[in-house]
């Protein structure tokens, strides 16, 4: 088969959809690319791994043809938070790593999966039940480069039949690597200091809803998704995904039931609640249950347990 290369590799969900993807499709067709974060030695000794930063089209050319790629999982971004504080660093990743890796597909017919965001929604957006197909004016950096990144894929898709697919991804929680600056990642920090402090002092304020998914369900969306028969896709890109809903007071009250001593208090980020509050409350996501059959396995006391299970063991 053609390999499997996933830019970002090292990253939050970089690093658990590479072991996923190696564990379906076999060790030595998934190249894991990475750049200035070492690997963890699972990701670095169990397939192929590659320096490859996508900022550089040569680099990124030079791995597809050297692993003889068909896929690439485009992964590599500056995240919400970062990009506010490095705007120009985010442009560059986001839209001109982007630029490349699709040029790349085009003139390899590489079928790629681009993860936009929650973030390609803003203000004006209908932020309940938020449509698929709605207003897109969002007022951060990450938000344009999102949008623009959609945009990018579509064309791409149009004009010279890149297999381009992707999802809207909403805050992932997960226990396997930290988050790499992104707005939602209060929602993981609050399980691991629940475990090492019992306490969490909390960067939004309460009533911020927000969506969000576990990580095995984002995982399983990805695959879901590239693997999806094309002919019942309408949509191909960005399509909305969310598993759950809820803003710090509902997790902290999760989190409560398994540890009773745990408090939350809150120390507001101006920046972080200004972006939380542009993004939608609650997605509707119905056309990838439609399209694709997307159905996510866990809801927010599901993943509660299973967070404070691993991380309890991981912590010790
Ligand atoms: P992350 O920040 O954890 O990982 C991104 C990785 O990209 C990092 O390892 C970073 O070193 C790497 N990187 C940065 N610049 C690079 C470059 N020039 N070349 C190659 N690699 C580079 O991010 P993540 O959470 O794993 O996100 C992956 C994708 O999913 C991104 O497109 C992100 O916007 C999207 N997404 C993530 C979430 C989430 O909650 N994690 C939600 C919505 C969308
Ligand atoms: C972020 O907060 O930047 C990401 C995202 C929702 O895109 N987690």
């Amino acid at each position: 088969m053609k390999r499997i290369l996933v830019t970002g590799s090292v990253g939050q969900i970089g690093s658990e959809l590479t072991m996923a993807l190696r564990k379906r499709y076999g060790n030595d067709n998934v190249v894991a690319g990475g750049r200035k974060t070492a690997p963890s030695p699972e990701l670095r000794d169990s397939g192929p791994f590659e320096v490859c930063d996508c900022v550089d089209i040569d680099v990124v050319r030079r791995v597809v043809k050297k692993h003889e790629v068909g896929t690439i999982y485009h992964l590599a971004a500056i995240l919400s938070a970062v990009a506010e504080a490095k705007p120009n660093l985010a442009w560059d990743v986001n839209i001109n790593g982007l630029y490349n890796v699709l040029e790349i597909a085009r003139e390899n017919n590489c079928a790629v999966f681009v993860p936009s965001s929650i973030g390609a929604f803003g203000p004006t957006t209908p932020l309940d039940n938020t449509p698929q197909d709605t207003i897109q004016r969002p007022n951060t950096m990450y938000g344009v480069t999102k949008v623009a990144g959609e945009l990018l894929c579509d064309y791409y898709y149009k004009r010279f039949d890149v297999d381009c697919r992707g999802v809207r991804y909403p805050g992932i929680i997960s226990n396997v690597t930290l988050p790499g600056g992104g707005t939602t990642d209060y929602a993981v920090e609050i399980y691991y200091e629940a475990i090492k402090n019992k306490k969490y002092t909390c960067n939004l304020k309460a009533g911020t809803f927000l969506d969000m998914m576990y990580m095995p369900d984002a995982i399983k969306g990805a695959i879901d998704l590239m693997e999806a028969e094309p002919a019942k896709l309408k949509h191909l890109n960005a399509f909305n995904v969310t598993a759950m809903s809820f803003d710090p007071e509902m997790i902290a009250a999760e989190i409560k039931k398994h540890i009773p001593e745990f408090t939350m208090d809150y120390k507001v980020d101006p920046v972080k609640q200004g972006i939380a509050d542009s993004w939608p409350n609650n997605m509707d996501d119905s056309a990838a249950r439609e399209e694709w059959g997307w159905s996510p396995e866990y809801d927010l006391p599901r993943m509660t347990e299973d967070m404070i299970a691993v991380l309890s063991e991981k912590l010790k």
